[in-house]
């Protein structure tokens, strides 16, 4: 089994390296360079034709793309510590959190990188910055949202356990970060949660 990846701050690779790290699971991780485009090579893309990071290869050749199916593949392998939930009520909040870190963190966050961001102009050159810049607004605005939500003193996003929607949003906020958009001052519950999470040993990968 091979891990391919990439190191910080891309986001979506350390996904999985925090949940690993989590779990205890130790996989031979393999570094494929975005600056080099190494994950455009032919022979990357045989691996994950989207040509996009992490990818896991097992040993019998079979290649899983996508952040959140990896983890899920080492849940079923290793159901403890429950990362997705246990019981049902567990799962579908854990779900719910996951896929709104995701929509409205991440995509608005997403857009500011492709639009925005004179780095990625290179690789976009046809960037839409007036979309770009409202995305901002769009993401501060959805850091406020998640502040009102965590204000209600519960320990982590989907309850009082830590799981893959932390590493979800923990990850997108650090993301947003390295591309200046922080979490807003008046945010103190999400601070706190960041400050929660960030402490973790995991947090490190
Ligand atoms: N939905 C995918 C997104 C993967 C992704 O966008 N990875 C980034 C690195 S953080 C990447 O490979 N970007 C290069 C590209 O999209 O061309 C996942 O969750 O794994």
């Amino acid at each position: 089994m091979k891990l391919y990846g990439e190191n910080n701050p891309a986001p979506n690779p350390r996904k999985v390296r925090i949940f690993l790290a989590e779990k205890g699971i130790e996989v031979p991780q393999v570094r494929v360079s975005i600056m080099k485009r190494e994950h455009k090579a032919p022979e990357f893309l045989k691996k994950n034709s989207l040509g996009q990071l992490p990818v896991l290869e097992l040993d019998d050749g079979t290649y899983i793309a996508e952040s959140l199916a990896i983890c899920r593949y080492f849940e079923a392998l290793q159901p403890k510590p429950a990362l997705f939930g246990e019981s049902a009520i567990e799962q579908a909040l854990v779900e719910m959190w996951i896929r709104r870190a995701e929509f409205r963190l991440w995509n608005p966050m997403s857009q500011v990188w492709i639009n925005a961001d004179p780095r990625t102009a290179v690789v976009n050159p046809n960037q839409f910055k007036d979309y770009g810049e409202h995305n901002k607004k769009i993401v501060a605005n959805n850091m406020r949202w998640l502040d009102g939500e965590l204000s209600d003193g519960r320990a982590f996003l989907a309850g009082s356990s830590f799981s893959m929607a932390d590493i979800v949003l923990l990850c997108g906020l650090d993301f947003s970060h390295f591309i200046g958009l922080d979490i807003p001052p008046e945010c103190g519950a999400l601070r706190a949660w960041h400050a929660r999470v960030s402490a973790r040993p995991s947090a490190a990968a």
